[in-house]
């Protein structure tokens, strides 16, 4: 061997000496396994410390591979505060390639001695060179444990000799604008959450002009923070807006408990206002989820009526502003909704017959809506639960950019090109973002000098339920159609079929939730009673045919 060949294998074993030493500190408990899900790894906190520890092998791995910096967010979303999970983010800021789940879950899984083995099996497959360095950012969200677990992924980077960067305490969406401006070398803008901040109120103002005469009534919304980070970041943003929004904020995490009786999935799931709001009749309110990657709206009405604006009548409000702005500004580009099963049927009606727009279905979960709708020149994806953006192509942004330059271009053109323009400014493109959404929605509702109730009023929901059963081993259900039909167990999908044709304008479906241990089921029909009378019917096939534990569901009436 020459000197240097053999320095080099010196220094290998070295770097693997120091993650053998690093990974007794964060041992794995035996036989424990968990499975890289929806968004990765999600269960109660006290079994995560030598995930995070591995995730952090896996980024600086991912990081020496694509020769970028790699994002790892420690958070659980809308999860109980117990809980905590670990999301790996990509150069782009998108989430990260399927092949690279896998690898995650064969880390993760991997009995404390053959770790080492499991890692260089990893190296060997996707030929990694070692001798590249590796920058990985790292983020967390506000539950008790996320300090600790984000220690443990500093660890592993810092074991393999990656250098990492600590932005502590930010959204999930703030970390992967991070990732992508870093990659980008600030193209996407700046690095920092300062710059975050800068990048959006910017464009917000901007937008904001083009509303005239807006009353400080129309300029203020009641926010429900969750009680998690989202609260805290719209405390330090609130400047940023100039008072042209103005923010009451509720569930800031001063008292309560993360998404305890509060948050988006909360007033989602529930379809109820969350503890803690004080709100008028006919007020705008909105929530976000622990980490603020999604955002509901609602309202009551002067009868104390509830009305939920979800992620469905958001992709609505929004696909419909971008293709009106098109047509103003005589741009010939293609806009698509991408939805999951979960969206509402008249959503999904409406943006088909009345506006014309192509919809696609996807399965469960934002990489697979944020993959489909990199297919067209704007994609515009959200999940019911209010978890989305838009995506604009480059030549879709290109073609937006240079009608901004043309000097020949009249003012109807020239207004409306602005509009897109300032409007692909304030959507944060990497990832649904509670912050960023509800800023376009914001922005949308004062260009168009629209009301909640304006926007409530585009199209009428179906009645809706959603519930949880239990059962010994989810992963017997098995689905095809974008989860819309289940395959297995045997006679479940039949048994789905004969119910739901007892109802009129019925739908339902079943699969296994990726983030916790249930399966869920849904149902829509033309009327409340119906829709939750399915969606018991259902839970109780489910229970019977999949292997339900616990007490049997119970009727919701
Ligand atoms: P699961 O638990 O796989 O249903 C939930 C949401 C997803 C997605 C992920 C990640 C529903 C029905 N499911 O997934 O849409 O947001 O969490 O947060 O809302
Ligand atoms: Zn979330």
């Amino acid at each position: 061997m020459f000197i240097h060949e053999k320095m080099q294998c010196f220094s290998e074993m070295a770097q693997f000496e120091e993650v053998s030493q690093k990974s007794k500190l964060h041992p794995k408990p035996e036989g424990l396994t968990l499975q890289y899900g929806t968004a990765g790894f999600r269960t109660h906190a006290k079994h995560l410390d030598h995930i995070m520890f591995r995730m952090g092998l896996l980024a600086t791995l991912r990081s020496k591979k694509t020769k970028s910096t790699i994002g790892v967010m420690v958070t659980a979303s809308h999860n109980p505060e117990e809980d905590n999970g670990v999301k790996l983010i990509d150069p782009m800021g998108e989430m990260v390639t399927a092949a690279w789940e896998g690898y995650a879950t064969q880390l993760a899984n991997a009995e404390q001695d053959s770790l080492l083995k499991e890692l260089k099996d990893i190296i060997k497959k996707e030929d990694i060179d070692m001798s590249e360095p590796a920058s990985v950012y790292v983020g967390k969200d506000t539950r008790p444990s996320s300090a600790s677990l984000s220690q443990a992924v500093l660890d592993g980077v810092s074991s393999l000799g990656g250098k990492t960067h600590d932005y502590g305490l930010v959204t999930t969406p703030q970390l992967h604008y991070m990732v992508c401006c870093c990659n980008t070398h600030g193209c996407y803008g700046s690095p920092t959450v300062e710059g975050y901040y800068q990048k959006l109120s910017q464009a917000f103002l901007q937008l904001t002009q083009n509303a005239l005469n807006r009353t400080d009534d129309q300029k203020r919304l009641l926010v429900d923070g969750a009680n998690g980070i989202g609260a805290l970041k719209m405390r330090e943003m609130e400047p940023f807006l100039r008072s042209e929004l103005q923010v009451v904020l509720s569930n800031d995490g001063s008292s309560g408990k993360l998404n305890h009786m509060c948050g988006a999935d909360y007033v989602k799931v529930q379809q109820k206002a969350p503890q803690g709001m004080n709100m008028g009749v006919g007020e705008r309110c909105c929530s976000f989820d622990g980490d603020a990657d999604r955002i509901v709206y609602y309202y009551t009405d002067s009868k104390g009526c509830f009305h939920l604006l979800d992620g469905d009548k958001i992709a609505t409000l929004i696909s419909t502003y971008l293709k009106e702005l098109l047509t103003q500004a005589g741009l010939n580009l293609q806009i698509a909704v991408v939805q999951t099963a979960y969206a509402n049927g008249s959503s999904t009606r409406y943006l088909e017959d009345v506006m014309k727009v192509t919809v696609c279905c996807t399965k469960t979960g934002v990489k697979h809506l944020h993959h489909a709708a990199q297919e067209y020149d704007i994609g515009v994806y959200f999940e019911a639960n209010g978890h989305g953006t838009v995506l604009f192509s480059k030549a879709a942004q290109k073609q937006i950019q240079e009608l901004v330059k043309d000097p020949n271009a009249n003012d109807e053109r020239k207004r409306a090109v602005k509009l897109l323009e300032s409007t692909i400014n304030l959507i944060n493109q990497t990832v649904g973002d509670a912050i960023s959404d509800m800023l376009v929605i914001e922005a949308v509702l004062a260009i168009r000098g629209m009301s909640a109730q304006d926007w409530d009023a585009i199209y009428t929901d179906l009645p809706n339920r959603q519930l949880k059963v239990t059962v010994s081993d989810r992963r017997v259900i098995d689905t095809t159609d974008a989860e819309r039909r289940a395959v297995s167990p045997e006679g479940l999908q039949d048994t789905i079929d004969t119910l739901v044709k007892k109802y009129k304008s019925a739908r339902s479906f079943v699969r296994p939730s990726g983030t916790e241990d249930v399966v869920r089921v849904y149902a829509e029909a033309d009327t409340q009673e119906s829709a939750d009378s399915l969606a018991h019917e259902v839970s109780l096939a489910v229970y019977r045919l999949a292997g339900g534990i616990g007490d049997e569901p119970k009727p919701l009436h």
